[in-house]
């Protein structure tokens, strides 16, 4: 068992946000493939305050070992979530952990307030990577607007808050350790790169512009974003990007990881979380007997 800000989890590979439809999946696969659930806490899609259609295709560009998204955050808004979503992640077995996110810290505050009483939610991961309304700068990439935001939510849940850094930044160290500061109590990272793609006539491919890249592309970005990070929190950090292995999961532990988090392979392979997990406990174990 791991302890993770109090939550028990059964190993440490858990879904990153966004890249493991539950619905979507038993849709599409069947039953079984959530039936023994691969990871060990679900995490939810980013959910906003209100209701969002997201950007106009193409939303996805396949790029060399990875893939650019720009998705832009669809979802049913944070009173759809409640009543459409919660009650079949409850169902599934495993901790849920809620991602929000929100252009202001009043969304934010509102986020937490519709959240507070749930006990179906056992942790909030705060997704940054969001223009800041008043100042034009990404939220998470500003270490000091990062910890006034902090400051202000954390009295105001008993839930654990994990901040989703995002790597778009140039001390991805100071944003964390400025998350800290506030009152985290886990980091995640990293997020996607920010990309785009040029489609016929020179024009971006995407409807939304520009995009983030994900997938085995990022790896070494994210190993060394952890690394770093490791060497200034001490609260726990949840790795991802471009985890497609046991192997690749084990790298992000041992830089300082207490948690794997597997994204963009499970596009590609639904069944990657629990081949992730196996091929990750078979490291362990040999790792143990030598
Ligand atoms: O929805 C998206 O386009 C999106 C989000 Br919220 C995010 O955090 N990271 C990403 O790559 N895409």
């Amino acid at each position: 068992m791991i302890d993770f800000c109090g939550i028990e989890l059964a190993h440490p590979v858990i879904n990153a946000s966004g890249c493991f439809d539950v619905l979507a999946a038993r849709a599409c696969f069947g039953e079984e493939l959530i039936e023994r659930f691969p990871f060990s806490a679900y995490v939810s899609k980013t959910v906003t305050l209100a209701p969002r259609a997201g950007n106009p295709p193409p939303r996805l560009w396949e790029s060399a070992a990875g893939m650019i998204n720009s998705i832009g955050l669809p979802n049913p808004g944070i009173e759809g979530y409640l009543d459409e979503h919660l009650g079949e992640y409850a169902k599934l077995g495993v901790p849920l952990i809620t991602n929000v996110m929100g252009s202001t810290a009043a969304e934010f505050v509102a986020l937490l307030a519709a959240l507070e009483d749930r006990s179906e939610v056992a942790a909030i991961e705060l997704n940054v990577s969001c223009p800041n309304v008043a100042t034009g700068l990404d939220i998470g990439a500003d270490p000091r607007g990062l910890r006034l935001l902090l400051e202000e939510l954390r009295p105001l849940t008993q839930k654990p808050l994990i901040v989703k850094l995002t790597p778009n930044t140039a001390d991805v160290g100071a944003c964390a350790s400025a998350a800290e500061e506030g009152g985290a109590d886990a980091v995640s990272l990293i997020n996607t790169l920010r990309a785009m793609a040029l489609g016929y006539g020179g024009k971006p491919w995407l409807g939304g512009g520009s995009g983030g890249l994900s997938g085995p592309a990022i790896r070494a970005v994210a190993l060394a974003q952890v690394a770093s990070v490791a060497e200034r929190v001490a609260i726990p950090i949840v790795g991802m990007g471009g985890v497609s292995s046991g192997a690749d999961a084990a790298a992000l532990l041992e830089v300082g990881a207490l948690l794997v988090a597997v994204g963009t392979e499970s596009f590609r392979d639904p069944a990657a979380g629990a081949r992730i997990s196996a091929e990750l406990a078979r490291l362990f174990a040999e790792n143990a007997g030598s």
